[in-house]
């Protein structure tokens, strides 16, 4: 299996984790952004990363069907609930990051890109979000249980970028519980792991792997 990468991209970032948690080890190819692979491009021609060549000749170009395939396939329980209600709920929330989330972080952290001043009601829109993930995680250590879900890891990354963008707001937000959350998957093994630094891949180049 071949992954391309780049290291800082929230998507690419919940792929590797996943990849990394199972066990599964592939070949990996960071990228830059400015300068795609070609071998990338004639796999997926959309051009965003991540992007994981499957032996058999199928790509997964979109980073959740990558975690859900890993998911379903190494790993149990709350990862790939069998329970219908729950990989349901668990979606749900995750789509809610990759779509309203995702929107209101990009405004708040990359304001003049989108030609805007004030970037409060981002900020607020972004908060209500992290309210509802501070409601669930009072009620267990992690967005649906005692372990860690899909929907952690799926969601993670972007609220790592979200604070980041003004960490003493972030953490004056009287969230202590996903305070905690977070600073456990920065802290964690796995996310020192997915977070090697890689030279950009060219072709000809020795494989490095993501193990
Ligand atoms: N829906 C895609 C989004 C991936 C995505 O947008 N990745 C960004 C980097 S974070 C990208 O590759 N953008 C292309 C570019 O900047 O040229 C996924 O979940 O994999």
């Amino acid at each position: 299996m071949i992954l391309y990468s780049f290291r800082r991209c929230p998507y690419a970032m919940r792929a590797r984790m996943a990849l990394l948690d199972a066990g599964v080890c592939c070949e990996l190819r960071e990228v830059l952004l400015s300068a795609k692979p070609q071998a990338m491009l004639d796999a997926s021609p959309k051009g965003t990363v991540p992007v994981l060549c499957l032996p058999d000749g199928r790509v997964l170009d979109e980073s959740l069907d990558i975690m859900c395939r890993v998911a379903q396939e190494h790993r149990e329980s709350l990862w790939w609930p069998g329970d219908l209600q729950m990989r349901k709920a668990m979606l749900a929330l995750i789509g809610h990051n990759d779509h309203l989330f995702k929107y209101h972080l990009d405004r708040y952290k990359y304001p003049q890109r989108f030609g805007i001043e004030d970037t409060r009601e981002y900020w607020l829109q972004g908060g209500g979000f992290l309210a509802g993930l501070e409601a669930r995680l009072q009620r267990s250590p992690f967005l649906f249980g005692p372990e860690a879900s899909l929907a952690d890891v799926a969601i993670f990354p972007f609220v790592r970028q979200f604070a980041a963008v003004d960490r003493a707001a972030f953490d004056a937000l009287p969230y202590p519980h996903l305070h905690r959350w977070l600073r456990d998957w920065l802290d964690s093994s796995l996310f020192a792991s997915c977070m090697q630094r890689h030279v950009p891949w060219q072709p000809g180049d020795a494989p490095v792997y993501l193990c």
